[in-house]
């Protein structure tokens, strides 16, 4: 910490009465990112990675809600790169958002870009990344955002808190992985480990000295803020023989879940508490794949060890957490359903019971045609992936400043909100087309809408959990379930009472997902699955929510200084 700069700033007003009144608006913290390569050593090699300070995981961001921060990105490194704060809602302000080429394009080498952070409705743990190809592998940090000053968290205050990042390694450079999958139209290298703060952990080679240990009092309560930043793949999480209470995710609070596993997908943050309460000794905590798919991915384990301070003898390994097998949707489906928001005085829910747009969209895995079978993918075609039969192409002008100018060509504004045609999304799919449209299609929302969207999975390509991410808000989850959407009876078990209020969930594998919010965020807004190969593939679209009538409803203008576009 202690590497950036902050002021208070203050709203003073003049009353009638002559007296000055002045109202604490929240810190404003300053903070320089310096991107530039670094050499780390993992798995028995060393590699040079692009990195913020040289640090992986990156720094991290530290506020209270209803501070802001500004953050000065220095782009030392060879190639151009964007960085997005992941979940923070960014009121009016899409200019700071950062995925490339939706909000703006590249910063140069060279050159700098200063985005601001403001944090409104947000509270627990956030984290950023870069929003280039598949830079994020090593580009990213937490955010934590403490309750506002003179609040406090709805559970006790814990002894102390430490962060966990789950992320992924790949022996080989990621940039040159993801362009070797386009260029040959086949799946992308699985990644070679997992990491926890940066260490793969004792279950891979030449790590077991750098594992990340987490030091504890017997007796005393910890907040473990844990991020998966991982690029492919959905984690199960668990320490040897302690409980884990979860208590937050994606900075807002949940009604406390107790359980000896989590599953957290990419994009999503779990706020847990972890009493020391066992016998003083050495405990892994561990991360391995949730991957029920015939995708390829990794299918390793990394740890950290929980180890008590004391005098007592270690055993000879630490023990080890018992974790869901990599397939158990059942222990996915189980944990994942049992999410709820707390939901009190203090933080309330604000589902939208009345709708205004509802949307339907399919989310498949498709097959680009490719001549003579001279493709890597399965039948010799191009791999793919879509939203509503769609493969979204990432333009080279951003598609916020084409929107903001009115410059043609850039987008079409015509996402539907049906797929073109109902099939037996979730049934034998054998005889339906796997090869979706090409277009850079974005969405029309107007201003204030409450907004349905149900997600279905489908069964085409390789069928397997999607985390869908949601750029400029939060959503509530009002339902899910496995097979086909059914309009009549699937609203019936919807949750309006205290559904979880998150940025990003997982659609499940063959089934479908339902998530409402009010459109009062005007803006150009990333959606797309947050596994890192769909993405690229165009699991995505934008939904650009038009302004209001009134100058706060409006988006701001454009700082003068936006990156170029070239
Ligand atoms: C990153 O490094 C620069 C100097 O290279 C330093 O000024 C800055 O404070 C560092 N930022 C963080 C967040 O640590
Ligand atoms: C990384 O290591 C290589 C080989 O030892 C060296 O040439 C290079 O300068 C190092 N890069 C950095 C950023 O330290
Ligand atoms: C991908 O993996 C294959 C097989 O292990 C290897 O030959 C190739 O070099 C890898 N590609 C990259 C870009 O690392
Ligand atoms: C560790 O290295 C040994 C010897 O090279 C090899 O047999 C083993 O498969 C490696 N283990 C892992 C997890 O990579
Ligand atoms: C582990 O420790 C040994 C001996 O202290 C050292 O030679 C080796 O380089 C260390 N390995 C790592 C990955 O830090
Ligand atoms: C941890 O749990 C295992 C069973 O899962 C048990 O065998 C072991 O004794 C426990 N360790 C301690 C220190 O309680
Ligand atoms: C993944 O690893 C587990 C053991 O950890 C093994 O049982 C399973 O078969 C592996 N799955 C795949 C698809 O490789
Ligand atoms: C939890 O998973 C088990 C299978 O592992 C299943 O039998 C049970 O019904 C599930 N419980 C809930 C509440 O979903
Ligand atoms: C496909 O293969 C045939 C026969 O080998 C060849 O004549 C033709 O040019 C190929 N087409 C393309 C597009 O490569
Ligand atoms: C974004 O646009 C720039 C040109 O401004 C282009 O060089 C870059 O390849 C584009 N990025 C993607 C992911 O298409
Ligand atoms: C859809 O496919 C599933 C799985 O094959 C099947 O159980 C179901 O009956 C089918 N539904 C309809 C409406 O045909
Ligand atoms: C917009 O749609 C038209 C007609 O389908 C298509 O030709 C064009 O390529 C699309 N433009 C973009 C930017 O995707
Ligand atoms: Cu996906």
């Amino acid at each position: 910490m202690g590497s950036h700069k902050s002021i208070m700033t203050l709203l003073c007003l003049v009353l009638v009465s002559r007296e000055l009144l002045c109202i604490a608006q929240g810190k404003v913290h300053y903070y320089d990112f310096v991107l530039k390569e670094a050499n780390f050593t993992r798995l028995c090699s060393t590699k040079s990675m692009l990195t913020v300070n040289g640090s992986f995981p990156g720094p991290e961001i530290r506020v209270h809600k209803g501070d802001t921060a500004f953050v000065n990105v220095h782009n030392h490194g060879k190639y151009g790169i964007t960085i997005h704060w992941h979940g923070v809602r960014e009121p009016r302000n899409p200019w700071s958002d950062g995925p490339e080429n939706i909000t703006q394009c590249p910063i140069p080498p060279g050159t700098s870009f200063l985005q601001e952070i403001k944090f409104t409705t947000e509270e627990g743990t956030l984290w950023w990344h870069a929003h280039s190809d598949w830079s994020r592998a090593s580009i990213h940090g937490a955010i934590i955002i403490l309750p506002a000053i003179g609040t406090s968290y709805p559970y006790p205050k814990p002894h102390a808190e430490d962060t966990i990042v789950l992320a992924s390694w790949f022996k080989g450079d990621v940039m040159a992985i993801i362009e070797e999958a386009l260029a040959t139209g086949g799946d992308p290298n699985t990644s070679d480990a997992f990491t926890i703060n940066g260490q793969p952990g004792d279950l891979y080679n030449c790590s077991s000295n750098s594992t990340y240990r987490l030091m504890v009092d017997y007796g005393k309560r910890y907040l473990l803020r844990i991020i998966n930043a991982v690029m492919n793949e959905e984690m199960f999480f668990g320490i040897a023989n302690h409980s884990l209470t979860v208590v937050g995710m994606d900075a807002a609070y949940l009604k406390p879940i107790k359980n000896s596993y989590i599953m957290i997908t990419p994009g999503q943050t779990m706020n847990v508490l972890v009493t020391a309460d066992q016998e003083p000794s050495h405990y892994y905590m561990a991360g391995s794949p949730f991957a029920d798919t015939t995708a390829p991915f990794d299918n390793t384990t990394t740890t950290a060890i929980l180890q008590y301070r004391g005098n007592y003898t270690p055993p000879p390994s630490p023990f080890f957490p018992v974790l869901p097998a990599y397939n158990d949707k059942y222990a996915a489906m189980n944990f994942t359903a049992r999410l709820r928001s707390l939901a009190s005085r203090a933080h309330p829910v604000n589902v939208p019971k009345k709708i205004d747009k509802r949307i339907f969209i399919t989310v498949s895995v498709n097959q680009i045609y490719c001549p003579n079978a001279s493709c890597a993918g399965p039948n010799g075609n191009r791999l793919a992936a879509s939203l509503n039969n769609i493969s979204f192409q990432t333009p080279k002008i951003d598609i916020l400043e084409a929107y903001y100018w009115s410059l043609p060509g850039v987008y079409n504004a015509t996402f539907p909100d049906r797929p073109p045609y109902f099939f037996n999304f979730t049934g034998d799919v054998e005889n339906i087309s796997l090869a979706p449209c090409l277009d850079t299609a974005v969405k029309m929302i107007k201003y204030g809408a409450a907004v349905e969207i149900i997600f279905q999975g489908t069964n085409l390509g390789a069928p397997e959990n999607h985390p869908m991410h949601q750029h400029g808000y939060s959503f509530y989850v009002v339902g899910m379930g496995w097979g086909n959407f059914d309009k009549k009876s699937d609203p019936k078990t919807y949750n309006l009472v205290d559904p979880p209020e998150v940025n990003t969930f997982g659609v499940p594998k063959n089934g479908w997902l339902t998530i409402r919010f009010i459109a009062d965020n005007p803006g150009v807004w990333f959606q797309h699955c947050h596994l890192e190969r769909h993405t690229t593939w165009g699991m995505d679209t934008v939904l650009i929510v038009k302004n209001g009538n009134t100058a706060v409803t409006r988006m701001r203008p454009p700082p003068h200084y936006m990156p170029p576009c070239h």
